[in-house]
């Protein structure tokens, strides 16, 4: 009888499974008001992440929802449109949390910066497609007439695109992560998707392929867990190919749980958010201790969420809710009551630090093994980025960089004339001497006096 009772309740209340504590719910209403004052700026380029965060949110403000959707349906307008920054013209990133300490206009940087999100092909990826269609959705927009509706068809090719880099490199040639984000946007959009595009996940899941060098797995094993969650939920695979499906949400949740540490998260901090998401989409969260675990670590740590992005990525899963939650929005009935709570500058100094600049590049792409090695002298407050524009000001020993804009910032892309090259699967890492990876990127990250920053060109 007792069991029935329970089978009763599990069958009536499924959705309660991932309820929101008072208390939390509070912590997602600041957050919500934090995010909407970062995206009220103009001056800002549109970002779909942000707009489906406000959109999953409990309460709104409608007004200013409509006016960014209006930018973010002009970023992609016409058949052959290209975003702005698929066009490759210069313009301002996200807002970051604090303006550089002495003061400078954003885009103002000595430094040359270019448009890294359409990478160098001249169009908009895979996830800044998807992020486009789980936008249009969040929505309630039709996607039957015009621009809107040629954005399916630009995914599914870009999709097959992307996966031409697979066959010649063995991953796609964004990564992973769009790839699943691309066919979770067509999911959610109740789009057909080819088995053989599934398949292809499928395989690279079990496989364990996700691992881009030095961590990052666990950002794509969720976002690949919501894809097959979604495909398996919204019954768009059969026989054979759905009970694999199953199989892969089940992979990915234990795979998470592993990932979980002493700290709490599910990885690190960035990526809880997102696995969160798998098993609020899989009603599994209360089943599970560790998501409580990873919730509280999260509710503790949310100083880290400046950045507009992060803060994007954060929010559905503080609101109990998760990527899949967007197939069944209604716009209707919405609160219009949120205030955005705008970011506070804050002023350079007092005083300075110093900080040590080192660059490490292997002999055979460099001339020297250590081209890069001095101390730099930057305002109190200073972010990473500060300090290589102030190093390239230094000087006999010019130090020289280069960045791209993105969706999370500006993404260092060459450092002393050496481009990270994408397609030899290079980047420029972020680390603190000895060893320790950074978990920000140039513009988020605040040096304290005396450390040693390094930036090695390393393969992912
Ligand atoms: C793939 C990926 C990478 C790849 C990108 C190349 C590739 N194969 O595509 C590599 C391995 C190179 C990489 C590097 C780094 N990454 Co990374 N990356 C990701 C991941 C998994 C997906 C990004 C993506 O494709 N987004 C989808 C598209 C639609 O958005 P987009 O803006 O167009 O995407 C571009 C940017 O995101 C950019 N990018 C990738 N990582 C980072 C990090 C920062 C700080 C910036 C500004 C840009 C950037 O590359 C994307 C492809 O063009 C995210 C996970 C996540 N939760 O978002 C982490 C993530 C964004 N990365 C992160 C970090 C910390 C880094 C590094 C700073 C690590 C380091 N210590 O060196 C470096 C960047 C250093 C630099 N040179 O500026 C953090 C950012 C957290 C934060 N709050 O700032 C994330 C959230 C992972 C995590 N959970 O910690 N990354």
């Amino acid at each position: 009888m007792w069991r029935l009772l329970v089978l009763l309740q599990a069958v009536v209340l499924p959705a309660q499974l991932c309820e929101v504590p008072e208390e939390v719910a509070a912590q997602a209403r600041t957050m919500s008001a934090r995010l909407l004052g970062l995206a009220e700026d103009p001056a800002w380029e549109a970002n779909p992440s942000i707009y489906v965060a406000l959109r999953l949110a409990d309460d709104h403000d409608l007004a200013f929802e409509a006016q960014y959707l209006a930018r973010l349906k002009d970023a992609f307008q016409g058949p052959h449109s290209t975003s702005p920054q698929a066009a490759g013209q210069p313009k301002r990133p996200l807002p970051q949390p604090h303006a550089a300490p002495h003061g400078r206009a954003p885009g103002a940087h000595g430094h040359h910066r270019s448009a890294v999100a359409a990478g160098k092909r001249g169009r908009p990826s895979t996830g800044r497609l998807a992020l486009q269609l789980l936008a249009l959705r969040a929505a309630c927009q039709p996607l039957d007439a015009g621009a809107e509706g040629h954005l399916v068809t630009r995914l599914k090719y870009s999709l097959e695109t992307d996966w031409t880099g697979s066959q010649r490199h063995g991953h796609p040639l964004t990564n992973y992560y769009q790839y699943s984000l691309g066919i979770l946007a067509l999911c959610v959009q109740r789009k057909q998707v080819r088995e053989e595009v599934i398949r292809r996940l499928l395989a690279a899941e079990q496989q364990d392929r996700f691992s881009l060098g030095h961590g990052h797995a666990v950002d794509t094993e969720a976002m690949a867990g919501l894809a097959f969650a979604c495909l398996d939920q919204a019954q768009l695979a059969r026989g054979a190919l759905a009970s694999e499906l199953q199989e892969a949400v089940r992979n990915v949740s234990r795979k998470l749980l592993q990932a979980q540490g002493h700290d709490g998260f599910f990885g690190n901090v960035f990526s809880t958010p997102l696995a969160m998401q798998l098993f609020i989409a899989t009603n599994t969260c209360e089943s599970e201790l560790a998501y409580n675990r990873a919730r509280a670590a999260l509710l503790q740590s949310l100083d880290n969420f400046t950045n507009p992005m992060a803060i994007s990525q954060l929010l559905p899963a503080l609101y109990g809710r998760s990527y899949l939650d967007i197939a069944s929005m209604h716009c209707q009935g919405e609160r219009d009551t949120l205030q955005p709570i705008r970011p506070v500058t804050q002023p350079p100094g007092p005083g300075n630090i110093t900080v040590r600049l080192v660059v490490e590049c292997p002999k055979r792409l460099c001339h020297h093994h250590v081209p890069y090695n001095q101390s730099v002298s930057v305002p109190t407050g200073s972010s990473l980025l500060d300090v290589l524009e102030a190093a390239s000001k230094q000087g006999r020993h010019a130090f020289t960089f280069k960045t791209q804009d993105s969706l999370y910032g500006p993404f260092l892309t060459t450092v002393m004339k050496v481009e990270a090259k994408w397609q030899e699967r290079r980047y420029w890492q972020l680390l603190s001497a000895p060893d320790t990876r950074l978990q920000t990127g140039i513009a988020d990250y605040k040096p304290h006096d005396g450390e040693t920053l390094i930036l090695r060109l390393s393969k992912w």
